[in-house]
């Protein structure tokens, strides 16, 4: 039997006897005791192939052997060894073999990137550059974020390795052998027309000027780095923002970021060019008869405040709104929240958690007690099956993507249910392909055959889940032949996806926008639980529910309160709110307030009318958006706070408060594994502009209440938030400096939670199984409107690209498309590109049309990322019945040339 701690190994380096654990290779073992070896070839990202030598040592094997160069990345360390790191003759060595390559790098290229691996070792080494400036092989221009110059290759295939392993996308093969190698795309096409989805992490490994980041061209080598969080998905990468005068000239990945694990995905190292757009706003405005005007922020924080106070006189607090943004901090969403209950006095406050991922909170809260993901990132890499349900995570949380991938090359199994064929449910075991809105029968049928087959964990079942036997019967009818005919999902299929989750366990479902952005929202999520509750895959490693949160920080404002029922750390406002009035000194509405959707409806009905919106494109997000126009137009007051006049502000703002981005102040994102990690200022605010924290600030303070609002800095922030919320005391500043830590945190012992629910549930011992019947939407196809549309997103744009549309990724995808299958655009007789034009019972839209197969015949699938398109005039009026999430995946539509 092995014994947990086996011998440590014996090994001599340098003359001096040393011991090391088992499963080391030399570099690693030489790096523990701080000697440095060049490397070339390696990255520790990648597995080593000890191609390039530069890493030799001299190995003695068993000790007392001559020594032999080995290559110490590659080279397993052994018991009874001896190493020579540095001699004389390993330093000619080493030499040589970088004489040789300084043939392909050019002096003024080491210049420009002094931070490639090669040029480090050149300059190290002394040894001189001798490339000319001339180009034999053209150089590739093709792509906008990414040079590819093949003269300067080294054939060191760190690029064919990453693309292959990190990121899944296998761009870079090797052609030729020996003096011939040469590494291209298949085909030799230029990148940009290649499967190339932009991560960079070619570029980043590269040790030469063969890949580089275009903009590095032109822009100075960054002389400072900053580590913070990525401002985008809620994946939550980290990395470090380069910045040379200012200016944001670069970014890298964080190599040992938890989520990230040294990796990015297009957007968050490329899509930052937002910050210095020209038509950024960056001076307070105020807006009369119709006309923007400049001013400063004495007099719009006067009149936001002036008008504040008037429509709560007249109408009463309840008669204001406020949403938050799932793109601002932690800090910043807990003071809007706080602004809300204390300054307003009312509860109308949430934030577009609500048109994504509340119905997984609701489902997640009902049943198991807490309403967020229960399981963490790495969980991924510990999975037998992976589920995926309803998300595309290869292109809307890419690096978690690109780690369910490599999971599923490495042996797991992967189910994915989605109508699409999504890059994932391509390479699926299973591809569950139900017809949209009907998740809940189809996850029914699935509980149907754990019944029917005996393929539930009873142990699990009978130590912590009740209503096992009123389960069993109501499923007893929801055989996967009946869900076949409601879904178009054939039964076999059905059976082999249950089997699988079942059996092969541990197993982890990750659930995105396809589950929960319908009628059933709340309850197509508490179906997947069910399923998770009955074999047993919660609270273990490698399983669980887990919601692919939205944005950078959507988890975030939620928890911290931006919620018309809940305070911060979600609590009920009946639970808690004498607690938060002892805190916050002063008395607190207790009614609960409208959600963002309700709002609207309010407006519409003259009931609500102010609304102050930070960070949240409201009108071109919310469906429905000529009904939206119209409730909007009737407010008296709409303050928007961002960084862009954006489609609400544009249309129907009276005031502009002027915010910075993330990379220009400090705070916390809470990603969607309950990660809280640093947002560190990187470079200075933009014009006049403020952080929404100093915004809300200075408002409050304008209303009277700036002792609650005394805040010196986002730290002084948190800290009031931990003392608050005990599930993150535990979580400082100083603790959260370096990985972030998840949550629950409760002391400063506490290493953070994981796996939730390991022993018990939150809320009891048990958890209760759900009883979900299948109810159809209302939105169905007609000889009218005869194709069903589904909305969602692709990977170079993000949600009403606000941000990535103000950047280079515009030129990768300069707008949105509608996707067809080819079998209908061979019917109607249209092609690639064609404009169409898409009319549903509720708005039209014009589109260029794309053909197709991920899409079934019947089907269609739109973006809504461009504000000129304004998709979501198409969706329409129906929502989940228990949080008012949006249908935004179900919508009848007839198409014809525009
Ligand atoms: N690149 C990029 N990344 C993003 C965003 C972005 O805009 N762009 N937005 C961020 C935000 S705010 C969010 S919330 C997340 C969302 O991330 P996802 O949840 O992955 O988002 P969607 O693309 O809206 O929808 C996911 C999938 O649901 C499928 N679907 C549609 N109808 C049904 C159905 O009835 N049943 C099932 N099972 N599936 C269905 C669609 O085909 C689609 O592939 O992404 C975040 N990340
Ligand atoms: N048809 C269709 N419509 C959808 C969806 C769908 O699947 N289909 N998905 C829905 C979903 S899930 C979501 S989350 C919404 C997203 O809709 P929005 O929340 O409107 O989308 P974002 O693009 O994230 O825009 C947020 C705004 O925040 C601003 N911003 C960025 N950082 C900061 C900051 O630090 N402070 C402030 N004050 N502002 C900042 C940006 O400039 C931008 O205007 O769209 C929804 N709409
Ligand atoms: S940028 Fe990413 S996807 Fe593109 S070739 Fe490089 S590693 Fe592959
Ligand atoms: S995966 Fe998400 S968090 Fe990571 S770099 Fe991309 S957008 Fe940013
Ligand atoms: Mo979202």
């Amino acid at each position: 039997m092995a014994s947990e701690h086996p011998p440590l190994q014996t090994v001599e380096v340098d003359g001096v006897e040393r011991q090391f654990p088992h499963g080391l290779t030399m570099l690693q073992a030489l790096r523990t005791l701080n000697i440095s070896v060049p490397t070339l070839c390696h990255d520790d990202r990648l597995t080593p192939v000890g191609e390039c030598w530069v890493c030799a040592v001299e190995v003695s094997l068993p000790r007392g052997l001559p020594f032999s160069n080995r290559p110490a990345c590659r080279e397993p360390l052994r018991d009874g060894c001896s190493i020579r790191s540095g001699s004389a003759s390993l330093d000619a060595f080493r030499r040589n073999l970088l004489e040789q390559l300084a043939a392909r790098v050019a002096p003024e290229e080491m210049e420009r990137f002094p931070d490639k691996a090669l040029h480090r070792l050149l300059r190290e080494f002394g040894v001189p550059a001798r490339a000319g400036l001339d180009h034999p092989i053209a150089i590739d221009v093709s792509h906008p974020h990414i040079r590819v110059d093949m003269n300067r290759c080294i054939a060191c295939r760190r690029c064919v390795r990453i693309c292959d392993d990190l990121q899944g996308e296998s761009v870079w093969h090797v052609f030729g052998r020996g003096d011939d190698l040469r590494i291209d795309t298949e085909g030799g096409l230029p990148l940009a027309k290649s499967p190339c989805v932009g991560c960079g992490a070619c570029v980043d490994t590269c040790p030469t000027a063969a890949l580089t980041d275009a903009s590095a061209w032109h822009e100075p080598v960054p002389t400072e780095w900053t580590r913070t969080t990525c401002p985008y998905c809620g994946v939550g990468c980290k990395l470090e923002v380069g910045v040379a005068g200012d200016r944001i000239v670069a970014t890298r990945p964080v190599i040992d970021a938890p989520s990230n694990k040294g990796h990015l995905c297009v957007k968050g190292r490329y899509a930052h060019g937002y910050v210095d757009a020209a038509d950024r706003i960056t001076v307070p405005k105020v807006r009369h008869d119709g006309r923007w005007r400049s001013t400063d922020w004495a007099e719009a924080i006067t009149l936001a405040a002036d008008g504040l106070r008037r429509v709560a006189a007249e109408h009463g607090p309840d008669a204001i709104g406020v949403l938050g943004s799932s793109r601002a901090t932690n800090e910043e969403n807990y003071l809007t929240q706080k602004f809300a209950r204390v300054v307003i006095g009312t509860n109308n406050v949430d934030c577009c958690a609500r048109v994504c991922h509340t119905p997984s909170a609701a489902a997640l809260k009902h049943m198991l007690g807490t309403g967020v993901a229960t399981n963490s990132f790495d969980d991924i890499e510990q999975a037998k099956t992976l589920l995926v349900v309803g998300a595309n995570p290869l292109e809307n949380h890419p690096v978690v993507g690109a780690r369910i991938r490599q999971q599923a090359q490495r042996g797991a199994h992967l189910i994915v249910i989605d109508p699409r064929r999504t890059g994932l449910a391509r390479i699926a075991d299973v591809h569950l392909a139900p017809r949209p809105g009907t998740n809940v029968p189809l996850l029914n049928s699935l509980a149907h055959v754990l019944f029917a087959e005996d393929l539930v964990d009873r142990d699990f079942l009978a130590a912590r889940v009740e209503g096992v036997e009123g389960l069993a019967a109501f499923m007893a009818p929801w055989t996967p032949e009946r869900a076949t005919q409601l879904s178009g999902v054939p039964a076999d299929a059905i059976r082999r996806a249950a089997r699988l989750y079942a059996l092969e366990r541990p197993a982890m479902a990750l659930h995105g926008l396809g589950l929960t952005e319908h009628l059933q929202g709340t309850q197509g999520v508490m179906a997947l639980i069910d399923l998770a509750l009955l074999t047993g895959n919660l609270g273990r490693a490698g399983s669980g529910i887990n919601p692919l949160r939205g944005q950078n920080n959507v988890q975030g404002a939620a928890v911290m309160g931006c919620d018309p029922g809940t305070l911060t750390g979600s609590v009920r406002l009946v639970d808690a709110c004498q607690r938060f009035e002892a805190a916050w000194g002063v008395a607190l509405p207790h009614k609960p307030g409208l959600n963002a959707v309700t709002m609207i409806d309010a407006a519409h009905a003259g009931k609500l009318k102010a609304l102050y919106v930070i960070g949240y494109d409201i009108f071109a997000s919310l469906a429905n958006a000529d009904v939206t126009a119209m409730a909007l137009s009737k407010l008296d007051l709409v303050i928007v706070q961002d960084m862009f006049l954006n489609e609400t502000a544009n249309s129907f703002g009276h005031v502009f408060l002027p915010v910075v981005s993330s990379f220009e102040k400090d705070g916390t994102f809470m990603n969607s594994e309950r990660r809280i990690q640093r947002v560190r200022r990187a470079v200075a605010p933009r014009g006049d502009s403020l952080s929404d924290a100093e915004v809300l600030c200075r408002l409050a303070g304008e209303l009277g209440f700036g002792d609650q609002f005394r805040h010196t800095c986002a730290e002084a922030v948190w800290d009031e938030i931990r003392a608050v919320w005990p599930a993150v005391a535990g979580i400082s500043y100083g603790r959260s400096s370096r990985h972030g830590l998840q949550w629950p945190c409760v002391d400063e012992y506490d290493p953070g939670t994981a796996v939730l629910h390991a022993r018990r549930f939150a809320n009891a011992d048990k958890a209760k199984l759900e009883q979900v019947d299948y109810r159809p939407t209302t939105e169905c196809t007609s000889e009218q409107y005869p194709f069903l549309l589904t909305t969602g997103r692709t990977l170079h744009h993000f949600n009403v690209g606000t941000m990535t549309g103000r950047t280079r990724q515009q030129l990768l995808r300069p707008t949105d498309t509608l996707d067809m299958h080819p079998y209908d655009a061979g019917q109607l007789d249209l092609r690639d590109d064609m404009p169409v034009r898409v009319e549903s019972r509720h708005g039209e839209v014009v589109l260029p049309l794309r053909v197709s197969d991920a899409v079934a015949p019947g089907q269609l699938f739109a973006t809504f990322h461009d504000p000129a398109r304004m998709l979501n005039r198409l969706t329409g009026p129906v929502r989940d019945t228990v949080t008012s999430a949006p249908e935004y995946k179900v919508v009848a539509v007839r198409v014809r040339l525009a």
